[in-house]
């Protein structure tokens, strides 16, 4: 078998939205008994077969990274915190669908991941505002992901499903609806496990672009360094 190769997928959103539970799932394939408290950051890994059932299938690791704690945390936390979102190939938006705060608050958390570079002021978000051109020229694959489904009352599916697509919308992202105590939501085959592959192969998609581009431009680099160093020695010893 090739050489496995690792891509970095953060999984960010308000605690008790179920991302543990989800990061369970999806890496073990089992629904995870007894969530406990996440501290700090837990990382779990998922084999993914990139372009599946193509000549160009590979195998590679997705490490999922969750990361604990909330939104609205002091900056030292915040800043603690972006020691996480350091080389991110992708992200899954964790929200919970009986809880509206938690799909608002994804605003803040993928700006927060996205933006960590940038100061303060240029955050935005401002009584749950935000500026849809702040995710227009984003290269991160983002994938958002309600849980709980199954507590919401089948009157109200529609109506919360509505919303979720328009956020989804927002973020230039697909979207999964599911409840993470049920495995049958991510079974092989499913419409939600062919998103989900959809998704990693994106992820892995850019990721192999970048490191093409790497190999590509860097001995460009070299060469005209080398170039360099050449002239200047003879123009040395001239
Ligand atoms: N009914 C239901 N409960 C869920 C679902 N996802 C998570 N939970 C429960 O929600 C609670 C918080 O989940 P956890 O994975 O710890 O959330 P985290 O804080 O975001 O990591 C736990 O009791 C889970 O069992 C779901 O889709 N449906
Ligand atoms: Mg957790």
């Amino acid at each position: 078998m090739a050489a496995l190769d690792r891509v970095k997928v953060l999984v960010l959103g308000d605690s008790g939205v179920g991302k543990s539970s989800l990061v369970h799932l999806l890496c073990q394939n089992q629904v995870l008994g007894n969530p406990s408290w996440t501290v700090g950051c837990s990382v779990d890994v998922r084999i993914h077969d990139y372009k599946e059932g193509t000549p160009e299938e590979k195998t590679y690791y997705i490490e999922l990274w969750d990361v604990g704690g909330s939104v609205g945390s002091a900056s030292s936390v915040k800043s603690t915190r972006a020691v996480f979102y350091n080389s991110v190939n992708g992200i899954i938006l964790v929200h919970d669908l009986t809880n509206k705060k938690s799909s608002q608050n994804l605003y803040r958390w993928s700006l927060e991941a996205l933006n960590r570079d940038v100061a303060p002021s240029g955050v935005l978000v401002t009584n749950g505002d935000y500026d849809r051109e702040q995710f227009a020229d984003n290269q991160i694959p983002l994938l958002v992901i309600g849980t709980k489904l199954d507590q919401i009352p089948e009157t109200k599916r529609n109506e919360v499903l509505t919303r979720t697509a328009f956020l989804a919308e927002d973020f230039n992202a697909e979207e999964i609806n599911l409840d993470c105590t049920n495995p049958r939501y991510l079974a092989a085959g499913s419409s939600n496990a062919v998103k989900l592959s959809r998704f990693f192969d994106k992820v892995m998609q850019i990721q192999l672009h970048l490191s093409f581009l790497f190999y590509v431009i860097n001995p460009v680099c070299i060469l005209r360094a080398n170039s360099m160093v050449g002239l200047l020695l003879s123009l040395a010893t001239s």
